[in-house]
């Protein structure tokens, strides 16, 4: 317990409301829910017209909005859609999100001025000060900061709340300032991006479009829930239908719940235990050795390491290929039959058995994974073990097949404005801006993944926290998060530029009033299995109370610090960058309109010319030629390279690092339950939310409440059922939520939608009455690429005391 006082968002309203006016004009202003004065023009005669926005948040589908606007508010948030039942016409159409925007740009929790912190870090007591103010802090505290402990002191969060061609300009500011401490890495798919250009080499991310599972005749989707995840109509959910409406094969989801797209399809679903696809895919292999369906001349062409024949010169003779960990001539001498995958994924041998059949039968086998495998303890193995499918049956780089990662997008590329190049070339784990602000100088290049130098020479000292809610939904093992953030002798200085008032906000020293992208001019380029850009303009005729654009913020910020005219490259708005982008994309594709055609119709879609996207078809065409770029040109089964990563780096026992695809098992996962803990607990991204975005807003709340999803058999051992109010716990945190009992979730699996916004009296008990999943998640990052290992938890669950 820190003993630092803090209050939960409900609290912070009410104290802010007593405490002075100034900070309820600053943070809770209702004066936009008022009529407002007709202006001149149409609007006078209060006439509505349509303005085109973009959505901005980390969900793929960046939709357009249709924005009804009269007398300089949006009365109305529409979608984009075309009347065709065509599956095939691309419509990015927003969700329900999307339309409900007008309560969240007029929400009590809203943030029009620039604020300064006037309580305890994290208590939420805040006063309205002016820009002058608010920009002569800024500075001060930055040149401070970076005359006493340099530039690597300085670090911006990782942010997902703001997308776009000009949503970026705090990186370029940062760096025209002199550089700051940056990550890499993502939460969304880190352990992919880290793991895979060991397999495939650099630049292969990705797999195949979805529009080419069409032709495949089995389709594996391992946790695959694009209904949830990716709901525009320009993205993998109307891809995926459209995919599931057309084709003439089977379909199988492979996940520990029954997510939205299998909703009418349960017969696709393989129930499987969570972080143990690896152990799944180890006993299909079994199968599919012993029954002579792997595609050995493919193996022994197109990739190193499957057998003794194709391993490295280095690794001879050891027994370390993948027959050898299969068969049980390897790593741990365990035989991978059915029979011992079954206890550990919950699926029986018979039916591990069946499904190897009809792997090893496919005509064109399509194998797909989403993210929430890759976001676990033994993120980095599962990715490469559900890739190991469509290797050892040589189904890659051919029509209808994939290669095992999460599907390509096929996109409208308008480059971001120009960030600037960072002088600092230190660089943390994107997951580890926390650690880096509690002990960052003592971290290092073998323990805690520190690029660009071998140990970190200071801890973060100046943070920005932009279009990122740190607390609720980032990092985890949130009251550890609150301690550090909270103790005012660690960061000097926090601050912040959002829209809201997030429990983030409140550890913040300064807030400024940021615009949502749709509220100034933007452009955006997406796509799925074809593409769109959407041009928009600003709603408003005047300003806003005092919200500025985050280019505008940073200009002013650069103005201050002598440096305006660098970030401003010699004077230009952000319309400016705009158009210089566009021109850009313009130069490398000539189907696209011009810009004033663009600004005149807002939104621009176009098919993908070759109507899908094949992964890794050049190289299945001629390897010689197209070589991937691993270090043996061929595809890594067995990495030399990751060899000697391992062989000079630092892990702990339970990471069990291997330099091929093996199953392992989670620090807390289905074979560390413990009788404290018995129940595994994981996450899944919520149909309420993207990230905690749309967190408090009521309406989709009463849509899609918090609830933690739990087995019959497991909710009955303890007396619940639903609409019960349970207590989660673990070693890091407690919960009190609401039950679902559902059999959509395996048993002994707890399953807690991700995002809820944290509530709870942080200098009482500390129980979070929010449900906010990373109350009870641990910062300890994965062996390889230091990611989040957010889906892995175990836990206890009783019903909570009336
Ligand atoms: N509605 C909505 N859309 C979003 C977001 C959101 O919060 N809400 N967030 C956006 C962001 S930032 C991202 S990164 C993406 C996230 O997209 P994903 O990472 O794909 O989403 P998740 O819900 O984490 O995981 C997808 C599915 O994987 C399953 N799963 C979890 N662990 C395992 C496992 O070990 N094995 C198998 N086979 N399945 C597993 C989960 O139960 C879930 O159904 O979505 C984006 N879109
Ligand atoms: N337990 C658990 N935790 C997770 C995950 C998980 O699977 N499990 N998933 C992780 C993943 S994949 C991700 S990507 C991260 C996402 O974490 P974040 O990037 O922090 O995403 P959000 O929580 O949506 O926060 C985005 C913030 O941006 C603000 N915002 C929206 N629009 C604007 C704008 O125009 N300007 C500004 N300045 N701010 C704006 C919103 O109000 C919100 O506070 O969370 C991670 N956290
Ligand atoms: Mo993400």
């Amino acid at each position: 317990m820190s003993g630092k006082p803090s209050l939960s968002r409900r609290g912070f309203l009410a104290t802010g409301a007593a405490l002075s006016a100034l900070a309820v004009a600053g943070c809770s202003s209702n004066d936009s829910f008022k009529e407002a004065e007709p202006k001149s023009g149409a609007e006078a005669a209060g006439e509505e017209k349509i303005v085109w926005g973009h959505c901005a948040n980390a969900c793929p589908s960046y939709c357009a909005l249709k924005l009804h606007v009269r007398d300089d508010e949006i009365v109305e948030v529409g979608a984009y859609a075309r009347d065709t039942d065509d599956l095939d016409d691309i419509q990015p159409r927003c969700c329900l999100r999307g339309h409900s925007y007008r309560r969240l740009v007029n929400s009590p929790d809203r943030i029009n001025y620039p604020l300064k912190r006037v309580g305890k870090r994290g208590e939420g007591k805040f006063e309205q000060i002016s820009w002058d103010e608010a920009l002569e802090l800024i500075a001060t505290n930055y040149q401070e900061v970076v005359d006493k402990y340099g530039h690597e002191s300085v670090f911006l969060s990782f942010g997902t709340g703001a997308y776009g061609v000009t949503a970026r300009p705090w990186f370029r500011l940062l760096n025209t300032l002199g550089g700051y401490l940056s990550y890499y890495g993502n939460y969304s798919n880190g352990q992919m991006l880290w793991i895979a250009p060991y397999i495939y080499g650099a630049g292969v991310t990705v797999g195949s479009t979805i529009k080419a599972a069409r032709d495949a005749d089995l389709v594996l989707m391992f946790g695959g829930a694009p209904t949830e995840t990716r709901a525009g109509g320009a993205a993998s959910h109307h891809d995926y239908v459209a995919m599931r409406e057309t084709t003439k094969g089977t379909i199988y989801v492979i996940d520990p719940r029954m997510n939205d797209a299998l909703i009418g399809h349960s017969d696709q679903w393989i129930p499987i235990n969570p972080g143990t696809d690896g152990a799944l895919v180890a006993a299909l292999a079994h199968e599919l050795m012993a029954n002579d369906q792997v595609d050995l001349d493919f193996l022994h062409t197109y990739c190193v390491g499957y057998d003794e024949e194709t391993m490295p010169e280095s690794a001879k003779g050891q027994n370390k290929s993948y027959v050898d960990y299969v068969m049980g001539t390897g790593y741990d001498q365990v035989e991978k039959t059915p029979e011992w995958a079954a206890p550990i994924t919950g699926i029986s041998a018979d039916r591990i058995r069946e499904l190897a059949q009809e792997i090893g039968t496919a005509k064109v086998l399509h194998v797909n994974q989403s993210w929430g495998p890759n976001r676990r303890s033994n993120g980095e193995m599962q990715v490469w073990s559900i890739c190991m499918l469509p290797i050892l049956t040589g189904q890659i780089g051919l029509p209808g097949t994939s290669n095992g990662l999460r599907e390509a997008n096929y996109t409208i590329a308008v480059p971001n404005m120009p960030t600037g190049d960072n002088p600092v070339k230190t660089q943390v784990s994107v997951f580890s801006m926390v650690d880096a602000i509690d002990r960052g100088d003592q971290m290092t290049e073998k323990a805690d993944g520190v690029v660009g130098k071998e140990k970190l020479e200071v801890p973060v000292k100046f943070a920005v926290v932009f279009a990122s809610n740190l607390i609720t939904n980032q990092n985890s093992d949130i009251n550890w998060v609150h301690d550090v953030m909270a103790d005012e002798s660690k960061c000097q200085f926090v601050l912040g530029c959002e829209i809201q008032m997030t429990d983030s906000m409140k550890y913040c020293d300064v807030i400024l009033p940021d615009m949502y992208r749709f509220e100034q001019e933007c452009m955006l380029g997406g796509g799925g299995d074809d593409a769109y850009v959407v041009f928009g303009q600003s709603p408003y005729e005047n300003e806003k109370f005092e919200r500025k654009t985050g280019y505008d913020a940073c200009a002013l910020i650069a103005d201050k610090l002598g440096a305006k005219d660098a970030f401003t490259d010699g004077g230009k708005t952000q319309a400016d960058w705009i158009k210089e982008a566009y021109e850009q994309a313009r130069e490398k594709d000539d189907t696209l309109p011009a810009y004033d055609e663009l600004k005149e119709q807002g939104v621009h879609t176009k098919k993908c010319p070759t109507g899908s996207v094949i992964a890794l078809e050049a190289f299945r065409t001629d390897p010689v030629a197209n070589p991937l770029k691993t270090p043996s040109g061929k595809i890594e089964i067995y990495s030399e390279q990751l060899d000697a990563y391992i062989q000079s780096h630092e892990f702990q026992d339970d990471d069990h690092v291997t330099p091929i695809a093996t199953y392992v098992p989670e620090w807390y996962g289905v074979e560390t339950v413990t009788e404290e803990y018995p129940l595994v607990l994981t996450g899944f991204h919520s149909r309420a939310r993207v990230g905690s975005s749309w967190g408090n807003v009521d309406a989709i709340k009463e849509l899609n409440p918090q609830e933690a999803w739990v087995n019959p058999v497991d909710a009955q051992e303890r007396g619940l059922k639903s609409g019960d109010k349970a207590r989660i716990k673990n070693d890091f945190g407690e919960i009190e939520i609401a039950v679902r009992v559902t059999s959509r979730i395996v048993p002994g699996v707890v399953g807690v939608p991700t995002g809820a916004w944290h509530d709870a009296d942080m200098v009482g008990d500390r129980v979070d009455k929010g449900g906010c999943m990373n109350t009870l998640t641990t910062h300890r990052p994965t062996p390889f690429g230091k990611c989040d290992p957010q889906h892995t938890n175990i836990c206890q669950m009783t019903k909570a005391s009336a």
